[in-house]
């Protein structure tokens, strides 16, 4: 079967439409009494999307200063008084489909209880818009797929360009105009060499490792390796790695690492150490590594680069393992619950 004939494939390599769709929402949307009137931010979803609000919470303090953490729709919902102070809190809650009973469950009692603002960032226009004070949908990031790819990428992409425009950083929005374009050239020049690894037989679990706002994205590679290839996947922050997951380093473990660029020294030393243990180590950065961005376009913003290869890499091992990525196991695009 050809790899266009996956919608997942098709989604996967056409994503840079949907960046360019993401930029253009989260820059135009109207903040309005929103800006300033909260004392931390909340960001939440499930799935994907909680992994996406561990990326994107930790991107908006880094930029705001303003104290910031993620938590999944259902402990929102559940469990709030592990979660909410009585300090009024922004909520940015994340969703694909807008329709996800949790998140949309959570962010309804949030605005009942007027904990305070709510932003909805989403790509469809569903029943989780009818929280929001603010609402950026990004149509470009729908998908026939059940595995969130360049919904995923899109939402970031919005979260990303929020944080800044909260932050007041006019710089760091000029620059990310040129992603969609950097990202196309990747996805051109690095597909090969994610086939390359996603068909390396032998490989029986795939650990990413990556710290700061590049470990929600790492988490983000795990699920796409369990969804769609079903192998066993972890995330680690890079020094946690020898703190007890290494014993499972050897000659059948892939370790994949996001750099980062005030780590480097101290994140390549855990991936040569894994190497000495027999793992195959690979490694993703602006430059010197396996897969290089050359993007000249500052750190705090461009982490959406890590994606695109990172989700090859998976459907490649879905299809070398006689899988079709475009059909996980057990899922469906939505989870609805009656609670
Ligand atoms: C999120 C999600 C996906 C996951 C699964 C079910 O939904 O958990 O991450 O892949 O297929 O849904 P959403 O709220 O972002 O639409």
């Amino acid at each position: 079967m050809a790899l266009e004939q996956h919608a997942t494939y098709r989604e996967i390599v056409t994503q840079t439409n949907a960046w360019a769709q993401a930029l253009e929402r989260a820059l135009s949307v109207e903040l309005g009494q929103v800006a300033g009137t909260y004392d931390h931010v909340l960001f939440s979803g499930c799935g994907s999307t909680y992994y996406l609000s561990l990326a994107a919470a930790a991107l908006y303090q880094e930029l705001t200063g303003v104290p910031a953490r993620a938590v999944p729709g259902s402990e929102l919902l559940l469990n709030p008084g592990t979660v909410l102070t009585a300090e009024r809190t922004l909520l940015v809650a994340v969703s694909r489909s807008g329709t996800t009973t949790e998140t949309v469950r959570a962010a309804q009692r949030f605005k009942e209880e007027k904990r305070g603002p709510v932003i909805v960032i989403s790509n469809y226009d569903e029943q989780l818009s009818e929280c929001g004070d603010t609402v950026i949908i990004i149509p470009e990031g729908q998908e026939q797929s059940v595995v969130q790819t360049r919904s995923f990428a899109s939402l970031y992409l919005a979260s990303t360009a929020l944080a800044a425009r909260m932050a007041g950083r006019a710089d760091l929005l000029q620059a990310m105009a040129a992603l969609p374009a950097i990202g196309e050239r990747l996805i051109g020049r690095y597909a090969p060499w994610a086939r390359d690894l996603g068909e390396q037989p032998g490989l029986d679990r795939a650990y990413f490792l990556g710290s700061g706002m590049r470990h929600g994205l790492a988490c983000e590679a795990t699920l796409k390796m369990k969804e769609m290839s079903l192998t066993h996947s972890e995330a680690f922050h890079f020094l946690e790695f020898r703190h007890g997951p290494m014993s499972m380093a050897g000659k059948s473990t892939l370790i994949v690492g996001l750099l980062s660029e005030s780590n480097v020294r101290n994140e390549k030393a855990v991936l040569t150490e894994m190497q000495a243990f027999g793992a195959r180590a690979s490694s993703l950065a602006e430059s010197q590594a396996d897969v290089c961005f050359d993007s000249g376009i500052p750190e705090q913003v461009r982490g959406v680069l890590y994606l695109p290869v990172l989700q090859l890499l998976a459907f490649h091992r879905s299809v070398a393992k006689g899988l079709n990525p475009d059909r996980p196991n057990h899922l469906t695009a939505v989870v609805k619950l009656d609670l």
